[in-house]
């Protein structure tokens, strides 16, 4: 399977909805960082309606929609309205696009909103092109629109590269939860494989349980058909001499890394649990290219360590001892580690030169993209512990192959 066939499902299908020339089209080359849209100053530029699916860091897989303006009138114009319409069905977010410019009469935005309430869509109002306006006029029409038409607004121009950050929080916080991948490792192993879960030998949870991202993955294995076989180090080679063939696919904990891949064939799928997870949250691609940055760490450099939870038992040592041990055994005793924890971002992040996060098992899918609009604004590089890892040991490109993306 191949990023394209990512079911819709699964793929974000955003939608950019308005009059003609409100910059709907400028709204989605600022978004995505590409000029896949037709713009121009002539009303009516986008005249079909076009779906792009992409790679959109961090959300993912997505789609956008762009549309032909909703305003359009005459026999053709409507046609393209009528088009434009029929695209709702396919949207699962919908940016209603006005121009600061055209606030005074919004009665077409609101028949428009009736038709995306009726589908359940949410809707993300966007006020476009402030700059064309008086700076103090932005507050007050944002909270008029609020207030007639119900959704939230945010304010942006579509031509300063600045913007970007803001609609891409506004577009994570209402976007719909149930566009995440529906399975962790389903799409990774043949039906009836055996799949090989390995604990370190001290199980690291609390008495007579499995950690959450363990329970997750068997669970996941046995819906998909595999063989769920879980062994603690110890028990690995024994398990694997007693299977007829190699296993279809091998996930570890990340602290026993080097001791399992010592012990597989190299032709053997393996990867670990922290990494599954990231890339359930959609932010694989994000932390793979935050771990390559550890290649060009200096010891000049300072770094951050960010936990969501203010007590860490498990992975507390891992991100505030281990890994910044095992950095600066690479690049020198000098790198600076400073170690945030909680709910708060510090606010100086461009300071630093990469960001380790923490699983985020405490965070929901939403707030740890936050962050990794936060990082990508600006422009720091940002990993999780579990990948980190995997770079630290020479082994990130093996457990990232096991997924149809990198290969
Ligand atoms: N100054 C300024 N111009 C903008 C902004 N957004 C869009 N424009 C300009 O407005 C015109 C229309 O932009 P488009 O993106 O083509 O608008 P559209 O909503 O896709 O229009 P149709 O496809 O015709 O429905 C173009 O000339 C853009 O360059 C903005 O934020 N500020
Ligand atoms: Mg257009």
């Amino acid at each position: 399977m191949n990023l394209q066939d990512t079911p819709r499902g699964n793929r974000l299908h955003i939608g950019f909805y308005g009059r003609r020339n409100a910059g709907k089209s400028s709204l989605i080359n600022l978004v995505t960082g590409q000029q896949a849209a037709l713009v121009s100053s002539h009303a009516g530029t986008t005249t079909d309606p076009v779906i792009k699916s992409m790679e959109l860091l961090p959300l993912g897989p997505i789609a956008v929609i762009d549309t032909a303006g909703l305003d359009d009138s005459g026999e053709l114009g409507e046609l393209r309205v009528s088009r434009s319409m029929q695209m709702m069905d396919r949207t699962d977010l919908a940016l209603l696009v006005i121009s600061a410019e055209e606030t005074e009469d919004i009665s077409l935005e609101k028949k428009w909103l009736e038709e995306f309430k009726k589908r359940k869509i949410p809707v993300i109002g966007v006020l476009n092109q402030i700059d064309k306006i008086d700076p103090g006029m932005v507050e007050n029409i944002l909270s008029e629109l609020d207030s007639k038409l119900g959704v939230p607004f945010t304010a942006v121009s579509a031509n300063q590269r600045n913007y970007r950050a803001e609609l891409l929080s506004a577009i994570v916080k209402n976007a719909p939860m149930d566009f995440e991948s529906t399975t962790l490792v389903g799409d990774i192993f043949e039906e009836g494989a055996a799949v090989v879960l390995v604990a370190p030998q001290d199980i690291q949870a609390p008495k007579g349980r499995l950690i959450l991202p363990q329970v997750q993955v068997i669970r996941d294995v046995l819906d998909n058909g595999g063989l769920a076989l879980t062994v603690t180090l110890g028990r690995l080679q024994q398990l694997l001499d007693s299977l007829k063939d190699p296993p279809g696919l091998v996930i570890t904990d990340s602290q026993i890394f080097p001791q399992v891949n010592a012990m597989l064939p190299a032709n053997v799928p393996l990867t670990s649990f922290s990494i599954v997870m990231a890339r359930n949250k959609g932010d694989l691609a994000t932390f793979v290219r935050g771990a390559r940055a550890i290649r060009d760490l200096k010891e000049s450099d300072k770094i951050l360590v960010a936990e969501t939870c203010t007590h860490a038992p498990l992975e507390e040592d891992i991100g505030r001892e281990k890994i910044p041990k095992w950095l600066r055994e690479r690049v020198g005793e000098g790198l600076r580690v400073d170690i945030s924890a909680g709910l708060d971002f510090p606010e100086n992040i461009g300071e630093y030169s990469l960001i380790l996060h923490c699983g985020g098992c405490m965070f929901t899918r939403k707030q740890l993209m936050s962050r990794l609009i936060m990082a990508d604004a600006e422009n720091v590089p940002i990993t999780n512990y579990g990948v980190a890892i995997a770079e630290i040991n020479g082994m990130l490109e093996r457990v990232i192959s096991v997924f149809p993306e990198f290969r």
